[in-house]
């Protein structure tokens, strides 16, 4: 499609100088600063005192090259791939994903962003607080909660998003009534193992933590979750940029802010 619409442009240029090229060669050919015969200013167009130039040729010239490189530059990934694709800003540029349950696109991976191995390994606990209540659970205990399903994308605001992912996980309000929580959820701070980083935690509103919808998850396509894409546990919340959907999740603290 990309190439398709640059020879368009480029038929459509060629053209455009086949027809212009007999009157450029004239025009050029002239002396500067003298007019093109029939060309005088007979209405009245051209300014008596015209303001000096703010930008010399060479300039705008440059500002419109390096402007077009800069163009380039963010581009050429999405257009040529391979080994490119990492440069493409605006597109899915992440780790290959691979094949399978899991195989979608991921935005950071455990290990970029730092995640240990005994982060997420079995001394992992999901801890749940609000309502001056606490508990905590092992991996094996959070799965034993009610599982609920939840099919949604990933938008992330980099400028890609995947079609939806079948989830699977137990709903935020269930987490909720954990701690004593009726159906009134109130708005959750998520915690990820993550240390640092703007994305290791979200505040989720009331009503992204009522949705039915909003799971954390544990399962994606039938399969556990990759480490890549947050296990061993992960939010997942319909109608939200990418970002909320905090990988590697730990705590949850309903009814706090941040
Ligand atoms: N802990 C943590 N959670 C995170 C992130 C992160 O960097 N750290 N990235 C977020 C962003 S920006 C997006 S778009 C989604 C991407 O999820 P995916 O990698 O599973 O596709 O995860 C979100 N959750
Ligand atoms: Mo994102």
């Amino acid at each position: 499609m990309h190439f398709y619409g640059a020879w368009v442009f480029i038929g459509a240029f060629v053209v455009h100088v086949a027809f212009r090229l007999p009157k450029a060669l004239r025009a050029v050919g002239r002396r500067r600063g003298e007019p093109a015969p029939g060309t005088e200013d007979a209405a009245g167009l051209v300014s008596p005192r015209p303001a000096a130039p703010t930008i010399s040729r060479r300039g705008a010239l440059g500002m419109v090259g390096l402007g077009s490189l800069a163009l380039l530059v963010v581009t050429v990934g999405q257009s040529v791939g391979g080994w490119f694709r990492q440069t493409a800003l605006l597109a899915p540029h992440g780790q290959d994903p691979g094949p399978g349950p899991n195989g979608f696109q991921i935005n950071k991976t455990a290990a970029s962003v730092g995640i240990r191995p005994s982060d997420i390994g079995p001394a992992w606990r999901l801890t749940v607080r609000g309502g001056g209540r606490q508990v905590g659970l092992t991996y094996d205990q959070r799965l034993a909660l009610p599982e609920n399903e939840s099919s949604l994308p990933i938008a992330c605001v980099e400028g890609w998003s995947t079609p939806d992912q079948h989830w699977s996980g137990v709903r935020l309000t269930e987490l909720a009534a954990l701690v004593g929580l009726g159906t009134d959820t109130p708005q959750v701070f998520v915690e990820s193992v993550q240390r640092g980083g703007s994305f290791s935690s979200v505040v989720l509103s009331d009503i992204q933590a009522r949705d039915t919808r909003s799971l954390l998850a544990v399962r994606v396509n039938g399969a556990v979750l990759s480490r890549d894409h947050g296990y061993p546990a992960r939010v997942i919340v319909p109608g939200v940029p990418g970002v909320h959907n905090t990988k590697w999740v730990t705590r949850l603290t309903f009814g706090q802010q941040a």
